[in-house]
């Protein structure tokens, strides 16, 4: 075996976006691409120096691509020197399970194989992050400097040695390094039986609770397969479409109301299951159902939050909370009632490290189905699945009674997402600078009959390290406290993607059962007005509402 140099040239781009750099399979699939990221990463994190006697933690959420550079990274961290790499049997790790293995076996770091909810296949997006030492997202001074690495690469190193047979358990050597295949689901199961009580969960299930869980192909059938048809005695074809597909059986692996109608309609008729739930590409993501009832997500992080002590891993009580700002502030209201702090960050996982790290908030989460804890620093859509079920289980109480308790005790935040996919790069900047040259002067303004009492872009200043990141949305929020906030999608891989957030408070019970799109209309029609987003984008409905 022998240490290969091998020369190469900077490619244009390699900047991470939200989470991670996505590309397309073809993009990851050209000489050196994978290769130069890869070393780009290694330069600043060991600098010059052999990252001797540390330990990387490997694996992705088994999408196509996945195997090859899997094993093109086991030789580059063999020429790094790296004493260790843990790589899940298959080249599968969930994104939360990278996270926990990074944190229970105190390793240096990960890699992270995913575009998470992005289609995959051979025409579909491959991705790549890192995670450190905490087993959360680099933060943005890393992926910086792992971008401007990128741009001045001239060589990178690989070991010539053989691939590693992936698919069963076992260690092996390479250029010094050991090289261990482990079971991708015994430590991510061994942190949530930590947390929840397995026991009433059991009991529900042998109760005759029926669940029906939409793994969507991805890698989240393994897990859930193991864990709630395993450990918690649910009846056999529970969790569906359990097993990964490198093309995700051709379909989108993002759970929400557009790519999980199969899931929708089986809690919508008439032999519905108690509850649905699903997870996306890498299992970070979750959408839950009750029976004939969809949860918004920024209500599913409220009601986690209110119940939290009647779960085992928070009896304690929570630190404080945090949610990306363009989720609901349903959470804030609870945080509010239990006299604890509520953070709000900009989108992405990323932001939520430090704030976990320093013991500022115990729970966090995004309107984009993502929820999660301090248990690990990735989101984690099984264990919000197992919270749900622990609260189900203590309280006697349905998914729907969950949520509507929270909308009598708080109001109901009405909510809605609204995505314009495909939008053609320069129009998606035109529209978000047009915008941004408004804000001086909104405030004040009556728009659609709606008065405007500020706008601005936010910005965030991270209350742990002090850094600052900025125009991360724009705000237009009326006096009663509704507001529209815009943004584009920083993991999309074609053109761009536009996302309009929509939020209005509802106190009034008798009005909360209002369809969200019928009680929202007022806020649309405000956006349209503001960012003609019609005449910018050629479009005249979103792609996607959740
Ligand atoms: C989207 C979501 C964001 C989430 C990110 C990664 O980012 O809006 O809340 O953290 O995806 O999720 P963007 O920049 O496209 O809006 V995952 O499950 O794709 O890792
Ligand atoms: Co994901």
């Amino acid at each position: 075996m022998t240490i290969l140099i091998q020369a190469t040239t900077p490619f244009a781009g390699q900047l991470p976006g939200t989470s991670g750099l996505r590309k397309k399979v073809t993009v990851f699939q050209q000489p050196h691409y994978l290769e130069n990221f890869v070393q780009a990463l290694f330069d600043v994190l060991h600098g010059d120096a052999p990252a001797a006697g540390q330990t990387l933690v490997l694996g992705g959420d088994g999408r196509f691509h996945n195997r090859a550079a899997v094993q093109t990274i086991l030789k580059m961290a063999a020429a790094r020197g790296y004493g260790q790499v843990l790589v899940g049997q298959g080249g599968i790790l969930s994104t939360p399970a990278t996270s926990a293995v990074i944190r229970r076996r105190g390793a240096s770091g990960g890699i992270i194989l995913s575009a998470s909810h992005n289609p995959g296949g051979p025409d579909g997006d491959f991705g790549i992050k890192y995670n450190a030492t905490n087993g959360g997202p680099a933060p943005e001074k890393l992926t910086q400097a792992i971008y401007e690495r990128t741009q001045v690469l001239t060589r990178y190193r690989l070991s010539d040695a053989p691939d590693i047979p992936l698919d069963t358990l076992g260690t092996h050597c390479m250029e010094g390094m050991a090289i261990e295949v482990i079971d991708p689901v015994a430590d991510y199961a061994a942190v949530q039986r930590e947390l929840f009580d397995f026991g009433a969960i059991r009991r529900l299930f042998a109760s005759g609770f029926r669940l029906r869980y939409d793994a969507m192909w991805a890698v989240g059938g393994p897990y859930a397969k193991s864990i709630i048809e395993g450990e918690l005695g649910a009846p056999a074809g529970t969790v569906v479409n359990a097993e990964p597909k490198e093309d995700f059986g051709g379909l989108h692996p993002d759970p929400n109301p557009a790519y999980a109608d199969d899931l929708i309609a089986h809690l919508m008729g008439p032999d519905a299951p108690d509850m649905g739930a699903a997870s996306d590409g890498d299992a970070d993501r979750n959408m839950i159902l009750g029976r004939h009832f969809i949860v918004s997500p920024s209500d599913s992080l409220a009601v986690l939050a209110a119940h939290a002590t009647q779960v085992p891993g928070y009896a304690k009580g929570l630190a404080g909370v945090a949610r990306s700002m363009p989720t609901s502030t349903a959470v804030d209201r609870v945080a509010k009632a239990l006299g604890i702090a509520c953070y709000e960050t900009p989108t992405g996982w990323k932001f939520f490290g430090n704030l976990l790290d320093a013991g500022k908030i115990t729970l966090c989460g995004e309107e984009s189905y993502g929820t999660g804890s301090n248990h690990v620093r990735e989101k984690d859509g099984l264990w919000a699945v197992l919270f749900w079920l622990n609260l189900v289980a203590v309280t006697g109480q349905t998914v729907e009674q969950l949520v509507r308790g929270i909308w009598q005790a708080h109001g109901r935040c009405v909510y809605s997402r609204h995505d314009y996919d495909g939008i053609a790069t320069d129009k998606a900047s035109t529209l978000m600078a047009e915008l941004r040259a408004q804000l001086p002067t909104l405030g004040g303004q009556t728009i659609e009959g709606q008065t405007i009492a500020w706008a601005d872009d936010f910005s965030y200043t991270d209350p742990v390290d002090g850094s600052v990141s900025q125009k991360q949305g724009v705000r237009v929020v009326l006096e009663d406290s509704s507001r529209v906030v815009f943004r584009l999608s920083g993991t999309g891989t074609e053109g761009a993607t536009l996302r309009v957030y929509l939020e209005r408070h509802e106190p009034d019970a008798s009005r909360q059962d209002i369809p969200a799109q019928d009680a929202l209309a007022p806020l649309i029609a405000l956006a349209e007005a503001v960012a003609h987003i019609r005449q910018h984008t050629g479009m005249d409905a979103p792609t996607v509402m959740t």
